[in-house]
């Protein structure tokens, strides 16, 4: 069939209700809840296959840093019941086993349209629909179009001079081989130390004749202490799935099993801190930063926090000048906490080196290797760890157009404006999951997810029901949220990092604070509240 063709066969296909964007753990979710309601909808997913961002991060040591039992969709009982999870954080392919099984389990994949990247969204105001273009040039029309890309699915790699000359080979954690790499015997540079790099370096240093890490900043990171699950552990806590489940639903970060803070750092002795941080460090998890309340509000309580990690930092790394470049001097916590498996260890190989790039930044990419203002380092292989254009980057990628033609990479220009984070004003029946203005990347995504996906799918009952045709962010509601998410990011210290929820990693990119601090609970009572008021903010028609 040529393209023309093509383009006939679609345009003569009866509108779709929904088309959704992505098939991770949101567009999956959705495509089921959108099934249970007899809608008929499209998931069109760029990948050749389910997984969204554990499909394409398989770089080796990849993990989630939300533990295993937890990060999982709570919506059947008789799946979380009957999935075996091995490990207390699961790895990447554990992940995408698991997100497969689901997309079986539930028969999903029949109405998945793999390979097909959506390259436009454009709204037809007259017919009240949405067209949707793949880069393959196929169409795709609904009423109601959702978002469901993810906030950490456009991988950045930095335009440094000269990166197509590398005669080497060269990749992105986010966009790993399938059939992997052998780093065995090269000599390997890695750009970039956040969550991706910290966990990247310690595997291939097992393997490479060499390693030379480029360090920008140094992050925090806490040993994972990861370890195989006890199938007496699991029962015990599967017996009491439901109730873990609500207590994560109703926590500031989605996430049941971390300690609930009741006092400052400042309210007791430094004894005493010690060895809650001690605890803390043992008891491996990024709950660290929420062992007191005030340790991502006041910067004297942050600093109690912060030392002890650096301290164990100077402990692990025996080389005295390495240990200081790693200590991290930003407040901890403000950018993502890092958990990693022997990390810090990793410098005391022989075949490691830390290159420092704050002191001599990256100059250009040559034939032979990277160059930085200080000197050439020869390289086989590089592997740039250097994260992603977050939270905004996904979408804005897509043309995007709402009403009267008006652009959302535009409208978006000075920074994200979505109410709520589930809609934004002048692109009626188009919704976002996990949108900017949602908790999102501050809490464990997949309660965030769930909890989006179960709002939409009421939201689209409640609209049918009711012979509602068109919904929108009211402005002066969506400008009120921006104003929230605002104040809650001020209200902590996390706008002080230089860090991706601010858009501080790509160059170019609007400061501004992008996901909602408030925290997950609250944020859920929000949106309820909202729905008892009769959609409050949003516009109907
Ligand atoms: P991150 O956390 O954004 O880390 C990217 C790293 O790459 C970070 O160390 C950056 O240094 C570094 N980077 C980026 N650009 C450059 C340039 N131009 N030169 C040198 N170094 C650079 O991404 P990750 O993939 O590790 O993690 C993202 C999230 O995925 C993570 O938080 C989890 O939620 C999962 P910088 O700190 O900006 O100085």
């Amino acid at each position: 069939m040529n393209g023309d063709q093509l383009m006939d066969e679609t345009q003569k296909r009866e509108p779709l209700d929904v088309v959704v964007i992505g098939a991770g753990f949101a567009g999956l979710y959705m495509l089921h809840k959108l099934r249970a309601l007899g809608m008929k909808a499209v998931v069109l997913e760029a990948a050749e296959n389910v997984g969204g961002t554990w499909y394409w991060n398989r770089y080796p040591g990849a993990r989630c840093d939300v533990e295993s039992l937890e990060y999982s969709y709570s919506f059947d009982d008789a799946l979380q019941q009957e999935w075996h999870w091995s490990e207390r954080y699961a790895t990447q392919p554990e992940l995408l086993r698991y997100i497969n099984h689901v997309a079986d389990r539930f028969d999903l994949r029949r109405d998945i349209r793999f390979n097909t990247r959506v390259a436009s969204a454009a709204r037809d105001e007259q017919n009240n629909l949405w067209t949707l273009s793949s880069e393959g040039g196929e169409t795709f029309t609904a009423r109601y179009c959702i978002s469901a890309v993810g906030c950490l699915s456009l991988p950045s790699l930095p335009a440094f001079k000269g990166r197509d000359s590398f005669a080497g080979r060269l990749y992105h954690t986010g966009l790993w081989p399938r059939e992997g790499v052998d780093f065995t015997g090269l000599r390997v540079g890695v750009i970039g130390t956040g969550s991706s790099g910290v966990q990247v370096i310690p595997h291939i240093a097992q393997q490479a004749k060499h390693l030379h890490v480029f360090q920008r900043t140094p992050h925090y990171s806490v040993p994972a202490k990861n370890r195989p699950l006890d199938p007496g552990e699991t029962a015990r806590y599967k017996a009491r799935y439901p109730e873990h489940r609500e207590a994560a639903r109703q926590s500031a970060i989605g996430i049941a099993g971390f300690p609930v803070p009741t006092q400052s750092a400042l309210e007791v002795s430094a004894e005493e801190r010690t060895e809650a941080y001690g605890m803390g460090w043992e008891r491996g998890s990024t709950g660290y930063t929420r062992i007191y309340t005030d340790i991502l509000k006041n910067e004297v309580a942050n600093a109690t926090a912060s030392d002890f990690v650096k301290m164990r930092i100077q402990q692990v790394v025996r080389d005295p000048a390495v240990a200081t470049r790693l200590t991290p001097r930003y407040m901890i916590g403000t950018k993502r906490l890092c958990l990693d498996t022997q990390y810090f260890e990793t410098y005391n190989r022989e075949n490691v080196v830390l290159v420092d790039v704050s002191e001599a930044p990256i100059d250009q990419i040559t034939e032979h290797g990277i160059r930085t203002t200080a000197r050439e380092y020869e390289l086989d292989a590089i592997v740039m760890a250097t994260g992603f254009d977050a939270i905004t980057g996904a979408l804005k990628g897509i043309d995007i157009r709402g009403s009267g033609g008006q652009s959302l990479a535009q409208k978006w220009e000075a920074g994200p404006r979505a109410y709520l984070g589930l809609m934004t004003s002048g692109f009626p029946n188009l919704f976002l999951i996990t949108g900017p203005g949602s908790p999102s990347v501050l809490s464990n995504v997949v309660t965030s997810i769930e909890q989006h996906v179960e709002w939409i799918a009421d939201c689209l009952a409640h609209l049918r029901q009711h012979g509602i045709a068109r919904m929108d962010a009211d402005l002066a509601a969506e400008d009120r949220w921006v104003q929230t998410v605002n104040e809650a990011a001020n209200a902590t210290l996390l706008p002080k990092g230089n860090s991706w929820y601010l858009g501080a990693n790509v160059e170019g990119k609007p400061r501004v604070f992008m996901p909602y601090a408030g925290g997950v609970g609250n944020y859920r009572v929000v949106c309820d509240q909202v729905v008892i008021d009769g959609y409050r903010g949003f516009l109907l028609s």
